[in-house]
This record gives structure tokens, sequence and C-alpha cells, in this order.
């Protein structure tokens, strides 16, 4: 009966050791892959802009790039000299109109993919400007994903130009 009892408990102990075992080896692999994303999620080339220095409102362009392996939606943003800051994109009617809409549900970023902020397209819109900004002022800009925030410092740029390269890289 003694006898039994040990083998059983050594039964118990072997599977558990066993299934933590794999636990880890599956924790290992998970963070390996998050790994082979070579880059994490980034935003580069943001910029401001505003059509003049007395605007209330203005606009925000980047790419996000998404090195990881995982998808990450952005769902809202923030900024230190505006009241609100929205995600908004462009679309065009029936008649050839452009016009702004805010963005519902949030920009998803497929693994590694990349997505524009660009003039006519996707844009963070700030609102209620309680400063005039103009050209090298310095915006604080919160950029709020499903599972993190990403804060970054975007110099306000008038004279930049919407580059031409940008409509070949929309996908
Ligand atoms: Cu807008």
């Amino acid at each position: 009966m003694k006898n039994l009892l040990i083998i059983v408990l050594a039964f118990f102990v072997g599977t558990s050791v066993f299934y933590l075992g794999k636990q880890k080896s599956h924790q290992n692999m998970h963070l390996h892959n998050q790994k082979i994303g070579h880059k994490s999620l980034m935003v580069v080339d943001p910029y401001a802009r505003v059509s003049s220095s007395s605007a209330k409102s203005g606009a925000i362009f980047f790419t996000i790039e998404n090195g990881t392996n995982f998808e990450h939606r952005l769902i809202g943003a923030a900024v230190d000299v505006a009241k609100k800051a929205e995600l908004h994109t462009h679309i065009v009617n029936d008649d050839g109109v452009m016009s702004m809409v805010k963005i519902k549900d949030g920009v998803t970023i497929e693994p590694n993919s990349k997505v524009m902020f660009k003039r006519g397209g996707n844009h963070v819109m700030i609102m209620g400007l309680n400063k005039s900004l103009m050209n090298g002022d310095k915006v604080s800009l919160d950029l709020i994903f499903e599972n993190k925030v990403l804060k970054l410092e975007v110099l306000v740029d008038n004279k930049k130009t919407a580059k031409k390269h940008d409509h070949n890289m929309n996908h």
C-alpha cells in the first residue's frame, strides 16, 4: 500500500514537472516569436501642420510601423496644445467631393506592416488650439493604442510638402 502511494505521488510529481516544463517552453516560444518581428511598434516621420498662426485647429501626420508579429490598433490621441485630438480620415462622396470624417473604430496596423497618416488621408486632427503654432514649435503627442500609449514630440512643419511617393506606399 505504501509503495503504491509512492508510485502515485511520483506519477503526479512527474506529470506536473512535465507540464510546467511544457508551459515554460511555450512562453519562450512566445517571446521568441515577438523578437522575430525585428522591430517594435514605432512611429516615424511625424510632423504637424496648421493653416495659419491664428488657426484654431491643425493636423498631425506620421507613419506607424508595426514590426511585431501582433496586430496593433490605434484608438485615440491626445496633445498638450489643444483641447481635443481625434483620428480623422478623408472620404470622397459620389460627387467627388472630399470631406473629413472621424474614425470610429480605430486604425488597425497588421503584423509586419505599416500605415501612413498622410495628407488627404488619415490624420490626427487637433482642435481647440490653446496657443498659436508656428513653424518649429513642438507638440507633445500621445498615440493611444489598445495595449499601449506611444508618446512623441512632433515639430510643426508647415513647409513640408506631401511626398509624391506617398501614393505608392498606401498599402
Ligand atoms: Cu480632420
